[in-house]
């Protein structure tokens, strides 16, 4: 699995300031999204354990988080495509003169797929609700940005196509949450597309749960900058000693039992084999 730690704040920072019926379009990093979206502890540990109580009916696996109950589309493997099935959304949320909005979170690798610049252009002129969110964390698996694009300006790349841009390089989970809550407003009156652009730092190795700063790739010196940052201990911050600890002892039963209930849940039945899937027998 392709954890999301150290990035939970561009997911925190955009989806505190969705409803209930904005739909999000996470990728196969996308525990962070899935929960802040409102996901379900339960179906996503049940997920990962292949069962069927998960999001998915166990056949999704962790890179495929789908939940139309929270209006969390399906997270997909293929890098890139999650963006098109947001301004897809977004074009049928436009359709039906509906105030919603849709979200695609997409890393920077994906900003290299044709898909990205063709999405762009269409939402841009459809004026789609469409809040595009790079996760910019330097690296597509182990090749960093420098190695990749002949320029950093992301934004201005994007900005061509008529979509104002923004940039928030210091992971700052307030200064995100402002940004998201104003340009949500705007787009739910119609004003189209816009594009953020978070840089954040992937703590973990590309899947799985282990450090990696030994395959030389990258430096640690790098994440104890990031670590310097983390939101999630400055947030704890603010919270008082004992609320803190109350709030804390709290989330680790809900992890406990969310571990309980996936390995005390079935396997899906033989005869499901075929629902849900393309395939017919
Ligand atoms: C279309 C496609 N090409 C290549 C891959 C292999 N692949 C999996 S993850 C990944 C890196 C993507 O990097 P980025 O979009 O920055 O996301 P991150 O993993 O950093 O969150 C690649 C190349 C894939 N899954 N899909
Ligand atoms: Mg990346």
């Amino acid at each position: 699995m392709h954890l999301s730690i150290g990035q939970e704040a561009v997911s925190v920072g955009v989806c505190d300031v969705l409803r209930p019926d904005d739909v999000v379009a996470p990728t196969y990093r996308g525990h962070a999204a899935y929960l802040a979206k409102g996901g379900s502890l339960r179906g996503l540990f049940a997920e990962l354990y292949g069962k069927a109580t998960g999001v998915a009916g166990g056949k999704g696996g962790s890179m495929h988080l789908i939940d139309m109950s929270r209006n969390v589309l399906g997270a997909s493997a293929v890098v890139g495509t999650t963006i098109p099935i947001a301004v897809g959304y977004a074009l049928a949320l436009k359709r039906v003169k509906s105030d919603c909005v849709s979200v695609a979170f997409f890393g920077d690798g994906a900003t290299e797929e044709g898909v990205f610049a063709e999405s762009l252009n269409f939402a841009a002129l459809q004026k789609l609700p469409v809040l595009f969110v790079c996760e910019n964390n330097y690296y597509a698996i182990h090749t960093p940005i420098t190695r990749r694009w002949a320029t950093n300006r992301l934004c201005e790349r994007v900005a061509t196509y008529g979509i104002p841009t923004y940039q928030v390089d210091d992971s700052d989970i307030f200064k995100l949450r402002q940004l998201a809550a104003s340009v949500v407003a705007d787009m739910r009156r119609g004003d189209g597309p816009s594009f953020i652009e978070c840089r954040t730092y992937r703590w973990r190795e590309h899947v799985g749960p282990n450090e990696d700063y030994d395959l030389g790739y990258r430096n640690r010196d790098d994440l104890t900058r990031w670590l310097k940052d983390d939101q999630v201990e400055r947030v704890g911050n603010m919270i008082a000693d004992e609320r803190r600890v109350q709030i804390e002892s709290e989330i680790d039963l809900d992890i406990a039992d969310a571990v309980e209930f996936a390995e005390m849940s079935p396997f899906p039945e033989t005869d499901k084999l075929f629902s849900n899937v393309f395939a017919n027998p």
